[in-house]
């Protein structure tokens, strides 16, 4: 089977066929949850709007990364109630994986998605580790009444499978005993500023196969100001490259999420940065092992 083609395909306005493609993006506007700023339903359009800023030409990878093939699908149907919506959510990243060998990247929406995406990946891959990338430790049980909370993001997933937490620098008092514990290695951000060391840490932390989740919020809000929970004193721009470039080339990444980017009136700053993140990313998994 194939996905439909979106109206707005990512960096190129131009459609590619679903088989040709070497990365496929997958919008998911999903927003139920946010507890304090709103709007991350409307990220990803507004990441793919953006995207036409890019150049095609990366400047540090130095590829013409659309080349490879990236294929956009139609946005996931969100307007599902919360219970139904994560099952369903599940069965679309079944069927896709199911469909294409391309890498899947899916743009949020908040971070609650991520427990839609993972189990499939779970179920796929022996051994699958966890990049997480975040502001935010995201092991709340339930939040607010919700066990789909954005707080909860990575809790499911830590039951069974290795998680390596960077940029940290906010838990409840409510998920501290998850934190560095059971399968969670969490790397706060202020005891962590030493970039080299950090990025020698996950890379020894993590399994061979990896999924990446990002919450934007992870960077500096300079870098990624409209976001709907942020925090000071996060990542800045070519620091968190280094590490993510490290990771694309040195494991196996199978899947990519990019989630919580809540574009602000006035301002294209956010959305333009998660579109060269994304596109980024690309560059940094085409290459050669
Ligand atoms: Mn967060």
């Amino acid at each position: 089977m194939s996905f439909k083609p979106a109206e707005n395909q990512f960096i190129l306005r131009k459609t590619i066929n679903f088989k040709d493609a070497a990365f496929v993006v997958v919008p998911v506007p999903y927003e139920k949850t946010t507890s304090y700023g709103q709007g991350t339903k409307y990220g990803p359009p507004a990441v793919i709007d953006a995207s036409y800023q890019l150049e095609l030409w990366d400047e540090e990878t130095k590829t013409e990364t659309w080349k490879k093939g990236i294929f956009t699908t139609q946005p996931v149907n969100c307007a599902l109630p919360e219970k139904k919506f994560f099952p369903a959510l599940e069965r679309t990243v079944e069927k896709l994986l199911s469909s294409t060998k391309a890498l899947p990247f899916f743009i949020g929406g908040e971070h609650s998605v991520t427990q839609g995406l993972l189990p499939p990946f779970i179920k796929r891959h022996k051994n699958l580790s966890i990049l997480h990338f975040d502001a935010h430790a995201d092991l709340r049980v339930i939040f607010e009444g919700s066990k789909h909370s954005h707080a909860c993001a990575v809790y499911p997933a830590s039951l069974t499978n290795k998680i390596v937490q960077v940029g940290i620098r906010s838990v409840g008092a409510d998920e501290r005993q998850f934190h560095n514990a059971g399968n969670v290695t969490t790397h706060l951000m202020h005891e962590n500023l030493d970039f080299k060391k950090l990025e020698r840490d996950i890379l020894r932390e993590l399994t061979d196969t990896v999924y990446l989740t990002i919450d934007v919020d992870g960077f500096d809000p300079a870098v990624m100001p409209g976001t709907g929970t942020p925090q000071p004193g996060g990542f800045q721009w070519h620091d968190a490259m280094k590490l993510f470039k490290a990771v694309c080339t040195k494991k196996r990444v199978v899947g990519v999420d990019v989630m919580e980017t809540a574009p602000v009136s006035g301002s294209h700053i956010t959305e333009l940065n998660t579109a060269k993140l994304v596109y980024r990313l690309m560059g940094y998994l085409s290459g050669d092992k």
